[in-house]
C-alpha cells in the first residue's frame, strides 16, 4: 500500500526531505533512517482509511473552548486570512515526535497532564507553575499573527495566550539577567522522533531570546489556538510565538525557563549556527545559505496542497514593534 492512496484528498501533500531535514541528510547522518522517518510518518489504518484518518486528525484538534477570551483589538486580523485548523494541525515541524511534517499522530503521546512550568534563575521570586495557575494567573487574550517557517512557508494563526512580558513582571529579573532560555519537554522513551536515534543531538529542544526582545508586547506564550486549548502537534500547553523570528525560535511544550546573563545555547543554533542564527529574525534580504528567503509559501485553504507565493517582510511585518530592538 502506498503513500499515496492513504494520503486523505485533504491533506497537505507531504515534503517528506524538508529544507530542515535535509541538514541531517546532507551530513549523512541520515543512513539507515530517511525509511524509519517515512514509514512513521504513515498512518496505520484498516477499513475505510480515509474518513478514519480524517476522524482521528479532527479529535486531536477537538480540545476544550477556552472561555471568555476576547481578540485583541490591535492583532485582530493581519492582511491575509487565517489558516485554516485542518491544515495548521497536520504540518507541523516537531521533531521530537518526527523528521516529517506529518508528526500529528505520534505528538499525542505527549503527556501534558499535571504539566510545570519551572522558572527560575536570575530573578527575585522564582516560581513553578502549574499550567491552570498560568492560565488564571494572566488574562488570555486572541491574537492574530503571521507566523514563518525558516524553511519559506507561512501560515496565519490564531493564538490564545498572554504576553511574555506579564510573566517578566510576575517573577522580577535581577539587574544581570540578560537572555532568557527556554526549554522543552523531553524523555527519550517518549520523544522518539528519528532525529533521536542519533543520540548527540542537543536535545532537549531549547530557545533563548534577549530579555529586551521577551519584554516586547508581541512576544507571547500561547496556550491555546483557535479557541481551544493547544492541541499536543501544536506545542501543548504551551509554546512561545515570536512572530517576528522564524518559527525554530518558538519552542514548543516548554517546561523550564531561566533567566541567565550570557547568551545560552539553542537546538538549532548548536547543530549548525551558519544556518539558523541565534537572532533569527525573518529577513527577506539574506538568504539562508541554501535557499532564499525573499519569498514564502503561505499557506491558508484546502483542500490538497495550495499555497500562494507571497513577498517576506522584513521582520516578518512586524518591524513597528521590533526594528528598535536592533536599531
Ligand atoms: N520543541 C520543539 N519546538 C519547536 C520545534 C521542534 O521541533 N521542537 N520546531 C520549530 C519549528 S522549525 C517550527 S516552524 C514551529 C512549528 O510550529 P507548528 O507546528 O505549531 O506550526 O515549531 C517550532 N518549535
Ligand atoms: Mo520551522
Amino acid at each position: 500500500m502506498s503513500l499515496i492512496r492513504i494520503r486523505p484528498s485533504w491533506a497537505i501533500s507531504e515534503n517528506k526531505i524538508t529544507p530542515e531535514t535535509v541538514y541531517f541528510n546532507r551530513r549523512r547522518l541520515l543512513k539507515g533512517m530517511i525509511s524509519a522517518s517515512i514509514a512513521g510518518s504513515l498512518i496505520p489504518l484498516s477499513g475505510c482509511q480515509k474518513s478514519a484518518s480524517q476522524t482521528a486528525l479532527e479529535a486531536t484538534l477537538q480540545q476544550p473552548k477556552i472561555p471568555g477570551v476576547k481578540t485583541s483589538p490591535e492583532f485582530s486580523q493581519v492582511d491575509r486570512p487565517i489558516t485554516k485548523a485542518i491544515l495548521a494541525g497536520q504540518y507541523n515541524n516537531f521533531y521530537e515526535f518526527g523528521g516529517t511534517k506529518k508528526i500529528w499522530l505520534n505528538a499525542q503521546n505527549l503527556p501534558t497532564e499535571n504539566w510545570k512550568v519551572e522558572v527560575t534563575g536570575l530573578v527575585n521570586n522564582p516560581k513553578t507553575y502549574d499550567i491552570d495557575d498560568l492560565k488564571k494567573k494572566f488574562p488570555l487574550e486572541e491574537r492574530v499573527y503571521r507566523f514563518r517557517c525558516v524553511e519559506a512557508w507561512s501560515m496565519v494563526l490564531p493564538w490564545v495566550g498572554f504576553p511574555m512580558k506579564k510573566l517578566i513582571e510576575a517573577v522580577d529579573p535581577k539587574s544581570e539577567a540578560k537572555y532568557v532560555r527556554f526549554t522543552s519537554f523531553y524523555d527519550k522513551d517518549i520523544t522518539t522522533g528519528p532525529a533521536f536515534h542519533l543520540g548527540y543531538l542537543p536535545w532537549p529542544y531549547k530557545e533563548g531570546l534577549r530579555i529586551e526582545e521577551m519584554a516586547n508586547d508581541l512576544a507571547f506564550f500561547a496556550v491555546g489556538i483557535y479557541g481551544h486549548d493547544l492541541p499536543k502537534q501544536h506545542g501543548a500547553p504551551i509554546r512561545m510565538v515570536i512572530p517576528w523570528k522564524y518559527g525554530f525560535k518558538g519552542a514548543k511544550s516548554i517546561v523550564k525557563i531561566e533567566f541567565l546573563n550570557e547568551q545560552p545555547a539553542t537546538y538549532w543554533n548548536t547543530i549548525d549556527p551558519n544556518e539558523y542564527d541565534f537572532e533569527a529574525n525573518v529577513n527577506p534580504a539574506k538568504p539562508h545559505p541554501r535557499w532564499s528567503q525573499a519569498t514564502e509559501k503561505f499557506i491558508s485553504t484546502g483542500p490538497g496542497l495550495s499555497w500562494d507565493i507571497k513577498e517576506t517582510l522584513p521582520y516578518n511585518g512586524y518591524g513597528e514593534y521590533v526594528a528598535s530592538l536592533y536599531a
